[in-house]
């Protein structure tokens, strides 16, 4: 081949190469997913607070649709967010709790398996740009945080904003902000608290715009609303206590991504989804549904959500279709052109046609089930849900949960029984090790502690 004929070839292919990752970007949504920790279904305006003020989540509503069947895979922060990243039940990925608590502590030897495939691994493989901004809380080791799962940023606190000296039942390190991998501030006050809400917000619309000409992945895990409390002094002057206070900056914190995405005319291209890692806390609303946190109620994994796509997901639109954090994995992966992994098990399912509220759009879902950390404790198929210890309700007819019918529906019983103990059976055959860091150090000493002592991980220390 001759150096001309060559030089042509390479050129037409370099001009194949840009039109097709052209096109790519053109039809490659942006993905945010705003996640609140321990808001109830009942917190915010588009699902009937009247407490709370929330203008930007009621138009995200009016704009967007309201899923007012969304579920997460567990009542707490670590399996609930390792359902979420990996599109898989806690207990197939080995969190269905941490090593020694019901979540990852301070230097836990637990985390999310370097393995797993989380939805910003996914996303990278088709070019997407990845962030994550505040609460992880799959693991606080350097292989298990973000920056080793698939996100080419991380800003944010590692677990939860109790896990800090001011909680005296544990002998916990002081509270570390990381950027990057490396802890770059403490936080030692209610106020540096209260800071947490408008500092992630700010990581978050700052990389949107940083990222405006690829398509990119946001993942907005928020402190708030998790105890203790104390939001901003703006909020805390116009609200009537702290709890308030939080979820109107949480609402004002969406208004202020919804504005960067219509400033930088990206509103058609992103797709958002704002929800709740478990149901309402202490002083949060879990109603008109029963239980809230930790609880394997509906209160407990049903959970606050809107999804938002101006020109793709029609507006005021509604679905009460079964659908759960598991999805979002399969469904961002197909908009973004990369496939689901066939190598392992994933439990969530395309929701697209259900988002696009298209008619007839029904849930991919033949069953739900909820776990308490290791334990299967009830199943939802239909409008049924069963609970192991003789409990049915009807959801359709009994939202709250409140008339048990387990002695008048045996053949539900029976189909329901077998749903839960043929899946029970299947998990245990399919499920995946957690990961464990070898010699796990926190990554801020205890106060007062000076040398290798201080970085001890909490768990080895026991209570107080
Ligand atoms: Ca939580």
């Amino acid at each position: 081949m001759n150096v001309s004929i060559r030089k042509l070839l390479l050129f037409t292919t370099c001009l194949l190469g840009f039109s097709f990752l052209s096109f790519a970007k053109e039809t490659q949504p942006n993905f945010v997913v705003i996640f609140i920790d321990d808001m109830g279904y009942g917190d915010i305006g588009p699902f009937g607070s009247k407490i709370n003020e929330t203008p930007h989540l009621d138009r995200m509503a009016k704009e967007g649709i309201k899923l007012t069947s969304f579920y997460v895979a567990s009542a707490v922060c670590t399996p609930s967010r390792a359902a979420l990243m990996t599109g898989s039940y806690p207990l197939r990925v080995g969190l269905p709790k941490g090593s020694g608590h019901a979540v990852l502590f301070p230097g836990d030897k637990y985390g999310l398996n370097p393995k797993e495939i989380t939805i910003a691994e996914q996303l990278k493989k088709s070019g997407y740009a990845t962030g994550c901004f505040g609460k992880w809380h799959l693991g606080d080791q350097k292989e298990f945080l973000p920056r080793s799962q698939g996100f080419d940023t991380y800003y944010g606190i590692p677990y939860s904003n109790d896990m800090w000296p001011g909680l005296k039942r544990w002998k916990f390190p002081k509270l570390p902000i990381l950027d990057d991998g490396k802890v770059v501030e403490e936080v030692n006050t209610m106020e540096e608290q209260a800071a947490l809400c408008k500092k992630f917000t700010d990581r978050a619309t700052q990389f949107i715009r940083n990222n405006k000409d690829k398509p990119f992945f946001v993942y907005l895990p928020h402190a708030f609303v998790h105890h203790p409390r104390l939001a901003s002094p703006q909020f805390m002057k116009n609200a009537k206590n702290v709890t308030e206070a939080q979820i109107e900056e949480v609402d004002w914190s969406v208004g202020q991504v919804l504005k960067t995405l219509r400033e930088l005319n990206l509103d058609k291209k992103t797709l958002v989804f704002f929800t709740s890692d478990n149901g309402g806390a202490r002083g949060c609303v879990s109603l008109p549904l029963r239980g809230g946190k930790g609880s394997t109620w509906e209160g407990g994994f049903r959970v606050p959500t809107v999804a938002w796509w101006p020109g793709t997901i029609p507006a005021n639109a509604r679905s009460n279709e079964l659908i759960t954090s598991m999805d979002l994995l399969p469904t961002f992966s197909k908009l973004a052109g990369v496939k689901v992994p066939t190598d392992r098990v994933i439990d969530g399912k395309n929701i697209l046609s259900i988002l696009k509220d298209e008619p007839g759009a029904k849930t991919p879902h033949q069953s739900f089930f909820y776990y308490r950390f290791e334990q299967l404790k009830a199943v939802r198929s239909g409008d049924w849900k069963l609970f192991k210890d003789k409990k049915l309700f009807h959801l359709g007819r009994d939202l709250s949960e409140k008339k048990n019918v387990y002695k008048n529906h045996p053949q539900v019983v029976k189909r329901l029984t077998a749903l839960m103990q043929k899946f029970e059976k299947e998990i245990v055959n399919n499920s995946r090790p957690v990961g464990v860091a070898k010699n796990p150090k926190t990554l801020l000493p205890r106060p007062g502690v000076k040398g290798e002592e201080g970085y001890i991980p909490t768990l080895d220390l026991g209570r107080k």
